[in-house]
């Protein structure tokens, strides 16, 4: 992409309303723009990134065998009234009149959804076993929205449900998605914490919050160090017994502070391991039985021609929320620091001077060459200044930058900096195009 060509609005400005690092650099380097309160466009440096999220979490979906489908954003309040939830979910619930007056929301979840969804077609135990998903926007009428993208009132969830036969099969399910999410955070570059969780609205007796350490996180965790150590990316595939993962991501201790146990934390966990710090919860996953089949006559024949009810889980992450956590744990001085997974684009290509001819003829060419191996590639080719371009580049977070001077262009000569290291080295032009492609190769 040329960016005389694309549509990236910097603002040189920090905008007023941010309320922190990840909001201010979000709104400054054109990814997103408020339309109301919590709730934001997502311009088309954000949109990549979002779609860079959702296709690592769509791959690791579909590995753990659950299957994609796409429900409405607006249900009807029939639907909720049956499960008993519509009373009780109170006013974060948007509630819609259409013109004949029948009343619907806009969903803040879909377990409802989901389950006569899969009532309607799973009859038999045969049947049962199934994870559905989707990845679909949300509206939960937060009563105060913050931190960008962070706390939203409407907000893309990647959001699970499974259905099984019996117990010990929904906490395989349950246990599969646990460890597909360690996977797909790991993907990201992320290093999750596990940690036992409230219930809350969801309901059901077993529940783990995914949060990652981040000096603004809203959440105040305490736990083994250690647990920070575990490789996500190491699990194995998803038909083995997943039991014994789970069981070792769990051993450590991990609390957030309403749970929090100062005692077992002190007995449990040596002073040097013990760590107390803040988080922002990305993922949250629910085993509540036959709570909603139940409520929603969502039954099947057993093998002995008896109606038994679903047993089942909802398993969430927050897709638009991933963004901004992400930029809270990996951003410095100068802007973002993008995971190479998750970057907008992979290499940012840096004409210092666009009015030199060997200089825009050698950028051109190689933004040629990267467009033809497919290299994800962003090529500041307008009039900045070089400093105005730096400092964009620096902001937006590539994490590979191939910057190309008139002195080194008479040679044929490009500068590679690393955005992560910040580590620099002038190559051949061939040499720096060979190290860029390789780079780009070993993205995960
Ligand atoms: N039904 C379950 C799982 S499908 C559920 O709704 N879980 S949840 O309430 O915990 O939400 C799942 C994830 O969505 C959270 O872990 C969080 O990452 C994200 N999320 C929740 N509320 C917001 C919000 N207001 N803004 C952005 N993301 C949010």
């Amino acid at each position: 992409m040329r960016l005389s060509e694309y549509f990236l609005p910097i603002l040189k400005e920090s905008p007023a309303e941010a309320d922190t690092v990840s909001h201010r650099l979000m709104l400054r380097g054109g990814f997103i723009r408020q339309a109301a309160a919590g709730i934001y466009s997502w311009l088309p440096l954000g949109l990549r990134v979002l779609k860079k999220i959702e296709a690592i979490l769509r791959d690791e979906q579909e590995k753990a065998g659950a299957i994609e489908m796409l429900m409405p954003t607006l249900q009807p309040a029939e639907l909720w009234k049956r499960s008993g939830r519509y009373d009780g979910y109170g006013e974060e619930m948007l509630r819609i009149a259409d013109r004949q007056n029948r009343e619907l929301l806009y969903g803040p979840t879909n377990e409802e959804m989901a389950t006569e969804i899969a009532a309607s077609a799973l009859r038999s135990y045969r049947d049962a076993g199934k994870i559905l998903f989707h990845i679909q926007w949300k509206f939960r009428d937060e009563i105060r929205p913050r931190f960008g993208v962070m706390r939203g009132r409407e907000f893309l969830m990647q959001d699970g449900y499974s259905f099984d036969a019996d117990e010990a099969a929904a906490k395989r399910s349950y246990e599969k998605m646990f460890v597909c999410y360690l996977r797909s955070f790991a993907r990201m570059g992320l290093k999750p914490i596990p940690i036992a969780a409230e219930t809350g609205p969801i309901g059901g007796d077993l529940s783990h919050e995914f949060v990652i350490l981040a000096k603004s996180g809203e959440s105040e965790i305490f736990c083994d160090r250690r647990i920070l150590s575990l490789k996500a990316s190491a699990v194995g595939g998803y038909k083995s017994d997943l039991s014994e993962e789970v069981s070792r991501w769990t051993s450590f201790y991990a609390a957030e502070s309403a749970r929090h146990d100062p005692k077992r934390f002190d007995d449990e966990v040596a002073q040097e391991n013990r760590l107390a710090a803040r988080g922002v919860e990305i993922g949250h996953i629910f085993f509540f039985g036959d709570k909603y089949a139940k409520a929603l006559r969502a039954s099947f024949t057993d093998r002995d021609g008896k109606e038994r009810f679903f047993q089942s889980g909802s398993y969430g992450i927050g897709v638009s929320r991933l963004p901004g956590a992400i930029i809270e744990a990996s951003h410095d001085e100068h802007g973002i620091v993008w995971p190479k997974p998750v970057a907008p684009f992979a290499v940012g290509l840096l004409n210092l001077n666009a009015q030199d001819k060997k200089c825009a003829a050698l950028c051109d060419q190689l933004y040629a060459e990267m467009r033809e191996k497919d290299v994800d590639v962003l090529y500041d080719d307008s009039d900045e200044r070089a400093g105005a371009k730096f400092s964009t580049m620096d902001l937006i977070g590539t994490p590979t930058q191939l910057i190309v001077g008139p002195r080194d262009a008479k040679d044929s000569r490009a500068e590679i900096k690393d955005r992560a290291t910040g580590e620099r080295r002038v190559l051949s032009a061939e040499d720096a195009l060979r190290a860029l492609c390789e780079a780009d190769r070993a993205r995960p």
